[in-house]
Order: structure tokens, then sequence, then C-alpha cells
């Protein structure tokens, strides 16, 4: 019984485990990302959170990671991505694609 209620533990334990999941953070202020260039585990499904320090509208998209999401001024979204695999993948701000330029490393 004693071993069973371990086991049980284990299995729970691991579970929350599996839930858990790395969150990232990237800023939008002045119409650039910081930081431009984000590190990030290959293999892995991971949270970006991307909030907008800006008045004004931005659109985080990439073609790479095929995502796009509009964030509304002074607010911010969330965007899940991967398991990726090792590489470099761009994103950008669509509304302000001339500043608003970075890249995930994946590795
Ligand atoms: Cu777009």
């Amino acid at each position: 019984m004693k071993y069973l209620i371990s086991l049980v533990f284990i299995f729970f334990s691991l579970a929350v485990f599996a839930e858990e999941m790395q969150v990232f953070e990237l800023h939008i202020k002045d119409h650039q990302f910081s930081p431009a260039e984000l590190q990030i585990p290959a293999g892995t499904k991971v949270k970006l959170l991307v909030k907008n320090k800006d008045a004004t509208p931005e659109e985080f998209e990439s073609y790479e990671l095929n995502r796009e999401k509009v964030i509304p001024g002074n607010s911010e979204a969330t965007v899940y991505i991967g398991p990726l695999d090792p590489g470099t993948y761009g994103f950008f701000g669509e509304f302000h694609m001339d500043t608003a330029q970075g890249k995930i490393i994946a590795d």
C-alpha cells in the first residue's frame, strides 16, 4: 500500500512537471524588440510573453515560426512556439518593419 501511494505520488509529480513550460519575455519599446535575439531551448514548446510598452499597436509576425499576433498598445500577448529544430527563426513587427526586427535562436 505504501509502495502504491509512493508510485501514485511520483506519477502525479511527473504530470505536474510536464505541465510546466518555460516562459520567455519579449518587450516592444520605441518600435524595437528587446532582446532582439532571444535564445530558447530546441525541441520543446515554450511560451513567449510579448509585452508591448508602446502606446501604439504592433503585430508580432514570423513566417518561419508561422505566427502572427496583434498586440494592442500597452498590453501583452502570449504566443506559443516550438518544439523547434535547432536554428535561427526571424520575426518582425509588421507595423514597424524598418525598426522592429528580431530573431529567435533555438539550440
Ligand atoms: Cu501580419
